[in-house]
């Protein structure tokens, strides 16, 4: 069985070969045309041809994702994104899986799922595009949303603070937490692809900018002049509680890279099931010992 625990293929792919025929309708200038540049880039350092790629999204802007891919796609209900990618993973353990989702369809909506695949530890990759704002609904507030925010749903402004996914992964014990942005298309695709890489559930949030709804300090110009790069800040991946001081800065400061990734990485719940059916088939009861359990006479 193949498992991203495995070395996986040399590259044999370009990143025009995981981009659909499909046009993209977002608005012009929208973040998340780098956030499928840098998949696709990813997918092609990974080397596993699209048929074996699932991809999986809820409802939003940015759950529009896996259909300007080739892999198999799944754009199914807002906020249902997560069990049904755990779902085929289980059913199907050696598709690489895929999930996209927006702050609003994971964290609001769909924010309940969260806790569930990370206490199973399912073995997929899980990309947010955090934009602050519900962007297909045209501009309400989202749960990443600052304070004092003010928006069609919020014309005094946000009396609320914001969701902290970042803070909100890792307290639950995901083992593989990363950010990026597209305005650093390269370092996007390494993180990408390190989540994919990785033995388990990954989750990286991106800072995807809605040019149409979303503030001016959340845009690329904005992002290049404060984001600092955890790698060049010396921070050490491994280190848990590290992690998590820097995890509390979200909204405040914009880290990019791997926050924390598990030196020991845990059992996933497939390698559990497999261990499972392993032990069960060899308890298992003849059949004719059943039969003449049943039917004594036959
Ligand atoms: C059950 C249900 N409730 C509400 C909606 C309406 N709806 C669609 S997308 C969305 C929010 C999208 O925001 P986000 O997930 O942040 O994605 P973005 O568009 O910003 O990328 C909402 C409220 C829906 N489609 N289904
Ligand atoms: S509304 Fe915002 S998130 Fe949606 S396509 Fe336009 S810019 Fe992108
Ligand atoms: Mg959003």
């Amino acid at each position: 069985m193949m498992t991203t625990l495995e070395p996986l293929p040399q590259a044999r792919f370009q990143a025009g070969d995981f981009k659909s025929d499909l046009k993209p309708i977002w608005c012009p200038g929208c973040g998340d045309f780098g956030v499928v540049t840098a998949i696709t880039r990813a997918l092609a350092a990974i080397g596993r041809p699209p048929h074996e790629i699932a991809f999986i999204s809820g409802i939003g802007c940015s759950s529009r994702i896996p259909g300007y891919t080739t892999a198999y796609g799944f754009n199914t209900v807002h906020g249902r994104s997560l069990p049904i990618a755990q779902g085929i993973k289980l059913a199907n353990p050696e598709l690489l899986v895929l999930v996209a989702s927006g702050d609003g369809d994971g964290f609001s909506i769909g924010g309940g799922h969260v806790a569930h695949v990370i206490r199973r530890n399912i073995d997929l990759t899980y990309i947010v595009m955090d934009n602050q704002i519900y962007g297909l609904t045209k501009g309400q507030l989202s749960p990443t949303s600052q304070r004092g925010r003010k928006t069609v749903t919020s014309s005094f402004g946000s009396l609320e603070d914001p969701v902290n996914p970042l803070l909100y992964v890792l307290s639950y014990g995901a083992s593989f937490v990363a950010q990026g942005s597209p305005a650093d298309m390269a370092g996007l695709a390494k993180v990408i692809e390190e989540g994919i890489r990785f033995p388990g559930f990954a989750f990286i949030n991106v800072q995807s900018p809605c040019v149409t709804y979303g503030e001016e300090d959340q845009q690329l110009k904005a992002q290049k002049g404060k984001m600092q790069s955890l790698e060049s800040l010396g921070h050490d991946p491994a280190d848990w509680a590290s992690a998590s001081a820097r995890a509390r800065e979200y909204g405040t400061k914009l880290y990019t890279g791997v926050l924390y990734r598990n030196p020991n990485p845990p059992r996933t719940y497939g390698e559990g099931v497999s261990e499972r059916q392993q032990a069960l088939k060899k308890q298992a009861v003849p059949r004719h010992e059943i039969l003449n359990r049943f039917m004594p006479n036959t």
